[in-house]
């Protein structure tokens, strides 16, 4: 779960989603009649655009996520695009823009949680509007009563507690679109935005954590390495893993994905030997994008997708017991 504000709480029952701007037949939705819609469910892999921050060193300002801040759940909803078509988009509008509930402030000035899509983004990304979560209501934390999902795209893209959509003929420049959330290398504090998720293997880690290190206790023998590998760009060609700390690779077996919105699960034998390892996934998509064997350095520490390093240390089997 991550905020920038407070987490709002909305009764349904006083909510509406208001679509606004440049549209023909502006209008407020309620909840019933969202759900009226043709709904669909949608299993979506979201990762935080600061996941792997805490890997960069200088380490970036920002929550200092490692690897945890990515899941997958089903989404149910509606599709975004038919509603906005229904109201009557402009022709000459280019984005649109999605507000949240949750507010702050920058300084003296009122600010609220706003992320922007362009038109064509809208259409194209598969975006539903979701109001239940694995099967359940979403809950206060997660955007109750009605959020954008954007598959594909960092958690940022995916606004919670959605309350109003603004077509806009101009390009959005709300703070977290035009200074936040943007890949920041030089002193001038500009660079490019972030969008899609870069292509990402990780691992489960085998074994048992060890209390002071952090790093897996393995007992020497057959181990079943297991992982997820996603991207935002397209489905997972293949997944390599390396037990030498990056010096060989070979091919991890990827099941049947979920969805092409979710990630791929991989697997891959190892006969752990007595001593210690570094393990190593690296995830391609089918556009040919991979993963750097070192992280890439920018101000806020956004989509680092640098490949895991996992330190395993493997004992004989005696020594375990
Ligand atoms: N309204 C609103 N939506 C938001 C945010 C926020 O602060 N306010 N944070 C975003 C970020 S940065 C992420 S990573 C995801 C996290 O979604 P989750 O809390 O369901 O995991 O929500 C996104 N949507
Ligand atoms: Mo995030």
């Amino acid at each position: 779960m991550l905020a920038h504000f407070d987490i709002p709480l909305t009764e349904p029952a006083g909510w509406g989603l208001r679509i606004e701007g440049a549209v023909t037949r502006p209008r407020t939705i309620d909840l019933a009649e969202l759900q009226s819609a043709q709904s669909v469910t949608v299993p979506v892999t979201i990762e935080c655009a600061g996941n792997g921050r805490a890997d960069l060193q200088p380490r970036p300002i920002g929550q200092p996520w490692l690897g945890g801040a990515v899941s997958t759940a089903a989404w149910t909803g509606t599709r975004l695009w038919p509603l906005l078509d229904a109201a009557g988009v402009h022709p000459a509008a280019v984005e649109v823009a999605f507000r949240g509930r949750d507010h702050g402030r920058d300084g003296v000035v009122p600010l609220a949680y706003e992320r922007s899509l362009t038109v064509a983004e809208c259409q194209s990304s598969g975006a539903l509007l979701a109001w239940a979560m694995n099967g359940r209501p979403l809950d206060a934390v997660h955007g109750a009563p009605l959020r954008l999902i954007v598959p594909g795209w960092y958690g940022m893209a995916s606004v919670k507690w959605l309350e109003a959509i603004t077509i806009l003929d101009e390009p959005f420049n709300g703070t977290f679109q035009a200074a936040d959330y943007r890949l920041v290398t030089s002193p001038d504090g500009q660079g490019p935005a972030v969008t899609r998720m870069l292509p990402r293997a990780l691992i489960q880690p085998p074994g048992l954590p060890d209390v002071e290190t952090g790093a897996r206790s393995v007992a020497a023998g057959f181990v079943q390495l297991a992982g997820r590998a996603w991207s935002g760009f397209g489905a997972i060609s293949s997944v390599e893993v390396s037990v030498d700390g990056g010096v060989t690779w070979h091919p991890a077996e990827l099941a049947e994905p979920l969805a092409a919105t979710a990630w791929t699960s991989w697997t891959t034998p190892w006969e752990a030997a007595p001593g210690r390892h570094t393990l190593s996934a690296r995830a391609t998509d089918e556009t040919g994008r991979s993963q750097p064997l070192e992280p890439a350095w920018n101000l806020w520490g956004y989509a680092n997708n640098a490949v895991q390093r996992l330190p395993v240390m493997v004992f004989a089997n005696a020594a375990h017991s």
